[in-house]
């Protein structure tokens, strides 16, 4: 008798699984399509992958096979889900260095239910629905034949192949570009892309045994040839001595200054503070995936951060030569104030490596409901409580104070709320704007608060934009209040943070529109302190001297110099926003990722630890090491 031939059970799951990964490409990832052979791989690319995995599963005994089937189909979508949530966050899919930072993950609360949807539960119909059949399948229906197994297997192999020629045809060294996810996902899919990033940790994590040094040579004669200012700055010494503050102010973008809502203006004390300030309108966060840390890397050390993960998590016991470091030598007492929980990036640790000599973390502040807002104490209690432990610290100091308030998901009491909520489709903008003004309230606070404790005049204080608070996924309302279509060009002037530098009694203040970066904010710093760095070995450039083009490399590969701007393939006119030929774009492109090499190079392997910052040279002593 003739046996009817049915699907076997993995292979339905596996279609399942297929549409259902295409969708959430399509739909929550919104991966964009330039042409063709993007859509024919889009749509290859979910079937080829599930059924890569599924496949396994023919590999077992006909009852086990249905057992792994809803196994594979429950750990995939997990996967697949854990992903929607991170981007939904911050329009960029997980890496193996994140996964570890998951101790931050605890304190995150209210931020990730803010991402959780329940159309969600949509994500999983196919896991249900395969645990509902897979009561109904019996085991002889499931491949027995060692040919079917080998011919199905096959046929999973050449789908994938396919797949990643394909994928190399529209992308040529599509693996050497690991620092666009994106594009990584749209080519090879998510679950290969993972498989991809674990390979690439390993390597990583080999870097540093297999460094020697000599590197540093070429590195030291990049930056001395193309980084270092030869002209001394006009600005040069002129806080010797004074204290200097930092204001790392959460989430804030330069698109909210000097704007208003019904009338109202967003930002009134840091608008006016601009008038009596150096204020650089083109100013640009660098972070990546480490947020908040890795600005604080960039800026204590002139460095850029990984394109995977938080230096903070993954090497916070390299050798560093940064800020505190270096100005500890010259009797500054350096210190950090943050009313979140210690380890949260890793604080702790890595600010013993970066040389920091106090950390006021949450167990320094008192901290309750009545004072709290979203992540905890609120800017205005957090300012307010700093200065105790301010007013008793050794001067001249360094400070820094890291603001919480205007985090995402951007919630602030009712009657708390000074300005009118935006009226977008995106909830999200629409709050950010009251937490902004929040924010710039504190601020204003604190500033009276430095007045009459007597502080003001012997500082200087700098504020500056840590990274993006309004991602990727909110464009369609962040065009409607910036009232422009959000293209490459324009998303990477979103990138635009402020950066305000205050010399209290200082009469030549202006607005520099020069395009900069976190990363010059070290040798800047440095010089306006008064203090000799020629022998180090950075990334920035002193923004009061004018002897080096202005180039601004982003962690992606966007830069900006002072004619073009770069970003997704495309060359723009920087002035006009207009796209002109690629080719004006490439030397700045090559230059661009061998900055980016360089500085990944001294992390990966921890070259620093070769380095000799006094003598300038390789410390032949610490290269036998
Ligand atoms: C946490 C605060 C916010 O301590 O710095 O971190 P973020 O999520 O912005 O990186
Ligand atoms: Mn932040």
């Amino acid at each position: 008798m003739q046996q009817r031939r049915n699907l076997p059970f993995y292979a339905i799951a596996a279609l399942l699984f297929g549409v259902k990964t295409y969708l959430v490409y399509r739909f929550i990832f919104n991966l964009s399509i330039e042409n063709q052979l993007q859509e024919i791989i889009l749509l290859i690319n979910p079937f080829a992958t599930a059924f890569l995995f599924f496949t396994f599963a023919a590999w077992f005994k006909p009852e086990r096979q249905i057992k792994f089937t809803r196994r594979i189909s429950l750990i995939g979508t997990l996967i697949l889900y854990f992903n929607v949530i991170y981007f939904r966050g911050f329009t960029d899919f997980l890496t193996m260095p994140v996964l570890f930072q998951s101790s931050n993950a605890s304190d995150l609360g209210s931020s990730i239910l803010n991402l959780i949807y329940v159309p969600d539960l949509l994500i999983f119909a196919d896991v249900i629905l395969v645990y509902y059949l897979s009561r109904k399948v019996k085991p002889s229906m499931q491949i027995t034949a060692r040919r079917a197994k080998l011919s199905a297997t096959a046929l999973a192999f050449a789908l994938l192949v396919g797949n990643v020629v394909l994928a190399e045809m529209e992308r040529p060294m599509l693996f050497m570009r690991t620092f666009d996810r994106e594009y990584l996902v749209k080519n090879i899919g998510i679950f290969n892309y993972h498989i991809y990033d674990v390979a690439l940790h390993s390597k990583t994590k080999a870097q540093r045994v297999f460094a020697d040094g000599s590197e540093m040579n070429d590195i030291e004669e990049y930056t001395n040839k193309e980084i270092k200012s030869k002209q001394s700055s006009k600005l040069e010494g002129i806080a010797k001595g004074k204290n200097v503050i930092y204001i790392s102010a959460e989430s804030l973008q330069s698109f909210v200054i000097d704007k208003k809502v019904n009338g109202k203006e967003i930002t009134p004390f840091l608008n006016d503070l601009i008038d009596d300030s150096y204020y650089f309108e083109n100013f640009y966060h660098q972070t990546e995936q480490g947020k908040t840390s890795d600005s604080e890397f960039i800026v204590e050390n002139s460095m850029y951060p990984l394109s995977r993960g938080a230096v903070f998590f993954t090497h916070s016991q390299n050798e560093f030569n940064a800020v505190p470091e270096i100005i500890g030598k010259y009797g500054y007492t350096s210190a950090v104030f943050h009313a979140n929980n210690g380890s949260f990036w890793n604080r702790n640790v890595m600010y013993d490596t970066l040389g920091y000599d106090h950390f006021f973390d949450e167990q320094y502040y008192d901290v309750n409901k009545e004072n709290s807002i979203g992540w905890g104490l609120n800017d205005k209690a957090f300012f307010k409580q700093s200065m105790k432990y301010l007013n008793n610290l050794k001067e001249p100091y360094y400070a820094k104070f890291i603001t919480l308030t205007n985090h995402f998901p951007f919630e602030l009491p009712e009657e708390k709320q000074n300005i009118d909520k935006l009226e977008t489709n995106s909830k999200t903008l629409n709050q950010y704007v009251t937490t902004v003004r929040y924010m710039d309230e504190s601020i204003k606070k604190f500033f009276q608060h430095l007045k009459d404790s007597g502080q003001y005049k012997d500082s200087v204080i700098v504020i500056y934009g840590d990274h993006y608070g309004i991602s990727q996924y909110h464009d369609a309302a962040t065009s409607k209040f910036i009232g422009k279509e959000i293209r490459p060009f324009e998303h990477t002037q979103l990138q635009r943070v402020p950066f305000i530098v205050h010399i209290p009694g200082h009469e030549d203040d202006r607005v520099i529109s020069k395009p900069a970066g976190q990363i010059d904010m070290k040798p800047t710093i440095l010089n306006m302190l008064g203090i000799e760095n020629q022998k180090d070995i950075q990334f920035g450039t002193d923004l009061f001297t004018n002897d080096q083009d202005p180039f601004v490399v982003l962690r992606d590969g966007s830069f900006i110099s002072e004619n073009y701007l770069y970003a997704k393939n495309v060359c723009y006119d920087r002035e006009t926003g207009e796209e002109v030929e690629s080719k004006k774009c490439e030397p700045l492109k090559k230059k661009a990722q061998k900055e980016l090499d360089y500085s990944d190079s001294i992390i990966y392997g921890d070259l620093f630890r070769f380095y000799d910052f006094k003598n300038k040279q390789m410390d032949l002593n610490k290269a036998e090491k």
